[in-house]
């Protein structure tokens, strides 16, 4: 079996916090995962503010229901909710990848994650890794599947070289999965129920084992969905930490009536932020957890939490002329700055771990104080470089005495687009002001007046004067400058956050 990486590090560093793969663990890392995920938007944190991901939409059928989907939209175990603007065949693909990596060099990673499950569709999703992997071969693939074809699957994966699979397992027990899926489609049969559910997890199980047997990295998708799998969900992450899954990423149900899925029609609620924080809490006792996941389209092109997808319609790539041997010699100059630029980032945020809150009389001090939650406004980079009013989400982090986490982005309606005499800019800044509930302070590089306000009465304090710099310092320097000016309580050490 392969080495237990996120077993290996979850002792010690940032990793006591469970967000992914951070500075500290990329740090503690063997030198040939580390190779795997420094530019792997998804798989290391701090990888996401620079490096982008874009999928293809070429995998049209699927093998199972999820209660949680609906076929027009996008599959739910790696996107959200919404119709796939093209579907592409294979040559159609691998065009649009080449045209996106010649457009946006920081695209690393290309995805294979739906409509449907792309092992469902295994000739359409092998032709496009194949060609890929001989014509691009700068690019890392990746795959999502719900497994059940997966055991059948991994030989080939294999053979491209594909590093990365998601496996979504949202269970370990059939009685909870008959909860979750109505059917799957196995041996040309239609099988339903517990005996479904029970086929289902020991496929998963299988190429999770036979995965980690080859070394290729596995990271696991569990969507939580209250009072079906919640509780479940610390079990499953122990699972597959202790067969050695790299990462679990826990993601929010979605169920709107309007998709037309089972739970959206039933009125399945989906989690609150905070139940989905405290079960990535639980769980990260026993495993590392992505937190920074955006449930990507099937189809999105771009960093995470951006969609360029409109700038690469086939028309468009159509009409563009790719010399892609020139784009590999231009990505590889670019990839290896914004390496040498991350690097310089983590030795910081390293640092920036070991340093201590200063006390009241001007030396270190040994108290610990409440931990505080903090919004930022970027636009990549992993820097404060955003206006308020520009934001389409602000991530969230949490400082206290052990040091900055992320904790996780919320969305929100830009402010600055909205049109003032419809009352959407109002509409908008309340919206915002909802969503950053329980943020102390909100760092951005601009601010309006009337923001400002507002956010100051809803008791979240705007801040714009670490503008341009590196997120986790400016966060450290609010949370010290918040204890020099006594805004903070002790706590005792046993109620501290993080
Ligand atoms: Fe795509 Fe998934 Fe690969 Fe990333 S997404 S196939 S691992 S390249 Fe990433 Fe998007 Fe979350 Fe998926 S943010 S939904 S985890
Ligand atoms: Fe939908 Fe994906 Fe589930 Fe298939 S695996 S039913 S496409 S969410």
């Amino acid at each position: 079996m392969e080495l237990n990486v996120m077993g290996q590090s979850s002792g010690g560093g940032c990793s006591s916090s469970g967000c992914g793969s951070t500075d500290n663990q990329m740090s503690q890392l063997p030198d040939h995962i580390r190779e795997k995920v420094h530019n792997h938007p998804c798989y290391s944190e701090d990888a996401h503010h620079y490096f982008a991901r874009m999928h293809v939409a070429v995998a049209p059928a699927c093998n199972i229901q999820c209660h949680y989907c609906n076929r027009k939209y996008d599959c739910a175990n790696e996107s959200r909710p919404g119709v796939v603007s093209e579907l592409l065949t294979p040559d159609q693909a691998v065009k649009k990848v080449k045209a996106v990596a010649a457009t946006i060099p920081q695209m690393t990673v290309l995805g294979i994650a739906g409509p449907g499950d792309p092992l469902a569709n295994p000739e359409r999703t092998f032709s496009t890794f194949r060609q890929l992997s001989e014509q691009a071969p700068d690019i890392k693939l990746c795959v999502s599947t719900n497994g059940l074809a997966l055991p059948d699957a991994v030989d080939e994966l294999a053979k491209h070289n594909i590093d990365h699979v998601t496996i979504t397992i949202n269970c370990v027990d059939p009685e909870i999965g008959a909860k979750i899926y109505p059917w799957i489609y196995w041996n040309n049969k239609r099988i339903r129920g517990k005996k479904a559910a029970k086929i289902l997890i020991e496929q998963q199980q299988k190429g999770l084992e036979m995965l980690i047997a080859r070394g290729i990295l596995v990271k696991v998708n569990s969507v939580l969905i209250p009072g079906v799998n919640d509780e479940h969900l610390k079990e499953v992450s122990k699972v597959v930490k202790s067969k050695g899954a790299f990462l679990h990423n826990v993601m929010p149900l979605i169920a709107e009536a309007e998709h037309g899925t089972f739970y959206g029609v039933m009125g399945q609620r989906s989690p609150e932020p905070e139940e989905l924080q405290d079960l990535q809490d639980a769980c990260a006792g026993d495993m590392n957890m992505m937190r920074h996941c955006r449930q990507c389209r099937a189809d999105a092109v771009g960093l995470l939490g951006e969609d360029r997808g409109e700038e690469f319609t086939m028309d468009k790539i159509e009409m563009m002329d790719i010399d892609y041997s020139a784009a590999m010699e231009k990505r590889a100059v670019i990839h290896a700055a914004i390496k040498e630029e991350l690097e310089e980032k983590q030795a910081k945020k390293a640092r920036l771990a070991g340093m201590s809150v200063p006390s009241a009389s001007g030396g270190v001090s040994t108290k610990h104080y409440r931990a505080v939650l903090m919004a930022v406004a970027t636009s990549g980079g992993g820097v404060i470089n955003q206006h308020f009013g520009h934001a389409k989400e602000f991530l969230v982090y949490e400082a206290s005495t052990n040091g900055v986490r992320f904790i996780s982005h919320r969305k929100v309606d830009q402010y600055c687009v909205g049109n003032d005499t419809c009352g959407e800019k109002e509409s908008a800044l309340s919206g915002s002001i909802r969503a950053l509930k329980g943020c102390e302070a909100v760092l951005c590089s601009k601010i309006g007046f009337e923001p400002w306000g507002q956010l100051e009465e809803a008791g979240i304090h705007p801040n714009g004067e670490h503008a341009m710099e590196p997120i986790e310092e400016a966060i450290m320097a609010v949370y010290q400058e918040m204890i020099a000016a006594g805004k903070l309580d002790e706590a005792p050490a046993t109620k501290m956050l993080g």
